[in-house]
């Protein structure tokens, strides 16, 4: 379909991408910046490969407002209203006046603590930058991409990749620290024990943390220094420290959630069956670690020739729901697919 103004046929102006989440194995947690979503540290996180989000976005003077679906189904309104004012970002850059129709689907579940939103906001902010006539590069894309959704920063990259915290928007952006080709055997094992939605989401979350928690002094003097180890353990190929580093990071950011005010426990028994579960595995002799983010839902890192033995043992606990086994992924791409 082309777009008919004045009599004058414009090019279509849509565009498709496809992005993946990223887990975190250093943690975001914190905004020094509500508003640009600056964050109050650096965090460093591996791109997945099997889970995925991918996005349609087409301008054109047919959409009198902004709509959007996920997989089909229409979008609450305070989605809808971050999603407009990403939009809104992407048309001041690129002065096009149209309002937009955006379709995503994803292949794993949302607002379960699997980041969603960081494939997703990578994602809409390549195909609708794409879309409206830019070419940005990766760094501008990362700057862009931040201010719709913090972690999605990251997943413009692949393979492991750090965001940098930055004092100003335009130093805070995500740098690819190794491609997704360099640790092939670094598996994530992604279990599912709850598909309920959290109570609180993570932007409430880590503003309560930060407001209120005790701990959080402790937690941001502790990232800055896990920083630099976690980027020697993937430059080292150090499965030992990268899984040590990434459990007590989760451990510590669940640490500053549970003694905020009002108390933020994201877990429920199933998952400290399997925290237990990981900690038993290690005594018998299966290397692996967890890491968790703002859902009840964990994930196990481990190397690819344990997976099986894990994957097993988890299923004999009885809680898991699904399981889902990630490397690691590429970054944002442009693909030909349109999703309408
Ligand atoms: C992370 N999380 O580093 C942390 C760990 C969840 C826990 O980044 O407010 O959806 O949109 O910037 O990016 C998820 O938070 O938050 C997240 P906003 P975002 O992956």
């Amino acid at each position: 379909m082309n777009n008919l103004t004045n009599g004058v046929i414009m090019a279509e102006m849509k565009a498709t991408a496809i992005a993946r989440p990223n887990l975190a194995l250093i943690k975001y947690w914190g905004k020094m910046d509500d508003a640009l979503l600056l964050p109050m540290n650096s965090s460093i996180s591996m791109t997945l490969d099997s889970y995925f989000t991918i996005v349609t976005v087409e301008f054109s003077d047919a959409y009198d407002k902004d709509i959007a679906t996920i997989n089909g189904e229409r979008i609450n309104e305070g989605t809808m209203t971050r999603l407009v004012k990403h939009m809104d970002r992407i048309r001041k850059l690129s002065g096009v006046k149209y309002k937009a129709r955006g379709e995503a689907r994803l292949n794993f579940p949302i607002g379960a603590g699997l980041a969603s939103s960081s494939s997703g906001f990578a994602a809409l902010t390549l195909a609708a930058s794409k879309a409206a006539g830019m070419d940005l590069d990766k760094k501008e894309l990362s700057i862009l991409s931040r201010q719709g959704s913090g972690s999605s920063s990251r997943s413009i990259y692949g393979g492991f990749v750090e965001w940098l915290r930055g004092s100003s928007s335009e130093e805070s952006y995500s740098v690819q620290i190794k491609d997704e080709k360099w640790w092939a055997d670094l598996k994530d094992i992604a279990v599912v024990v709850s598909t309920s939605a959290r109570k609180v989401d993570t932007r409430g979350g880590m503003k309560i943390a930060k407001d209120t928690s005790p701990y959080y002094s402790s937690w941001l003097e502790t990232t800055d220094k896990e920083i630099a180890s976690m980027y020697k353990a993937i430059n080292d190929k150090d499965f030992t420290s990268l899984g040590r580093i990434a459990e007590r990071n989760s451990l510590m950011m669940h640490g500053t959630a549970i003694t905020s005010t009002p108390p933020l426990i994201y877990w429920v028994p199933e998952t400290m069956l399997i925290m237990q579960e990981v900690l038993k595995m290690r005594e018998d002799g299966i290397e692996c670690y967890f890491t968790l983010d703002t859902g009840a839902n964990i994930h196990i890192l481990s190397l690819e020739k344990d997976v099986n033995r894990i994957i097993d043992r988890i299923e004999a606990t009885g809680v898991s729901k699904s399981i889902g086994v990630n490397g690691t992924g590429a970054g944002a791409e442009i693909i030909s697919e349109p999703l309408f």
